[in-house]
């Protein structure tokens, strides 16, 4: 019997790909060659099956170029680079890794809010600099973690993952505003009280962004929210580029309108825009909230096992569409 063929479109562990390859006919990108649309395009030709990561846009153009195309396995939580509706409309099942990152990227959030609040990347390039010739009282003075009031916008699994960090370790005030309220139980859990985005923003001591991109979502925060923020304000975005206006984000930073800012995404990553890369009052990371190892290596087998579980015709374990596709 002939394997179905699938495409691997980025580098991914080669045990994985071993893995891959008892089930199915694989092509993949193991030197990480970063591929336009029209060779992601061209190589997803004739494959039935798709490995992507975070970065591959598949859209209409895509699957109108691709009939062959069953199922698109994501190994990200995170699916805004798949047009769902188009995926639907074309019989194209999507699945993505959610949970298996989730503590892991609670982790790196909470790392940023401090590394963000007690300037820690700010004060290290001061020193790598040679600039540290004398200790003085408010020298790289921050703002506290412990007692303060954590504004957690977005409370899914990860911004529960940052409350609980907050609450219970650091005895923080957790305040949240999500699409729906949590049920009073995993409220009392993480000392949680639900507030209207507005009393989070201009309330919060530290405000971390953990909400799906969705155009709904873009620009959540922007001008006229920074300005409801505290100017001894943090603000954390672990979510997705294009939930801030980096542009009016830089401008607040500038002249202090807020305090600091954490970001390990941005608008059209991986470039960044060159305002956030002259104000020191932010921490800038590439995109690397998921990255351990045996986290990123549970992603890739998530995924994997996806694709494993559609062709051997049992359920995929995390799809998103898959009441669509069946009812097409
Ligand atoms: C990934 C992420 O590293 O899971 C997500 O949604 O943003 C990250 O964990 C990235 O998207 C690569 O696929």
């Amino acid at each position: 019997m002939t394997k179905p063929k699938i495409l691997v479109a980025r580098a991914i562990f080669p045990e994985v790909i071993a893995k891959l390859e008892e089930h199915f006919d694989v092509e993949s990108n193991q030197a990480d060659e970063t591929w336009s649309k029209a060779q992601l395009t061209s190589k997803l030709r004739g494959k039935q099956g798709a490995f992507t990561t975070g970065g591959d846009r598949i859209d209409a153009e895509v699957l109108a170029a691709c009939p062959d195309l069953k199922i698109c396995a994501n190994m990200a939580v995170g699916y805004n680079n798949f047009d769902i509706a188009a995926m639907s409309a074309a019989g194209v099942l999507a699945t993505n890794a959610p949970d298996v990152l989730t503590e892991t990227t609670a982790d790196f959030g909470f790392a940023l809010l401090m590394a963000t609040a007690r300037r820690v990347t700010e004060s290290e390039h001061y020193l790598r600099a040679g600039k540290w010739t004398k200790w003085s009282f408010d020298m790289f003075a921050g703002s506290d973690i412990h007692g303060s009031t954590l504004g957690v916008l977005g409370m899914g699994r990860i911004g529960q993952g940052i409350a609980r960090r907050g609450a219970l370790g650091f005895g923080m005030k957790v305040i949240y505003h999500n699409r729906s309220r949590l049920e009073a139980s995993i409220e009392a859990e993480l000392k949680a009280s639900y507030v209207s985005k507005e009393e989070l923003l201009r309330t919060a001591d530290h405000v971390v962004l953990v909400l799906p991109y969705s155009p709904a979502s873009h620009h959540t925060i922007g001008a006229a929210e920074l300005a409801m923020m505290k100017p001894t304000a943090t603000l954390v975005n672990i979510a997705r580029g294009g939930i801030v206006d980096d542009v009016a984000l830089a401008a607040a930073l500038r002249d202090k309108r807020i305090a600091a800012a954490g970001l390990d995404v941005f608008e059209g990553e991986p470039q960044v825009h060159p305002d956030l890369l002259t104000v020191p009052n932010v921490v800038l990371t590439p995109h690397i909230a998921s990255a351990t190892i045996p986290t990123r290596q549970a992603m890739a087998n998530l995924a994997a096992d996806n694709l494993i579980a559609f062709f051997s015709g049992k359920k995929p374990l995390t799809p998103l569409n898959a009441s669509d596709v069946a009812a097409k």
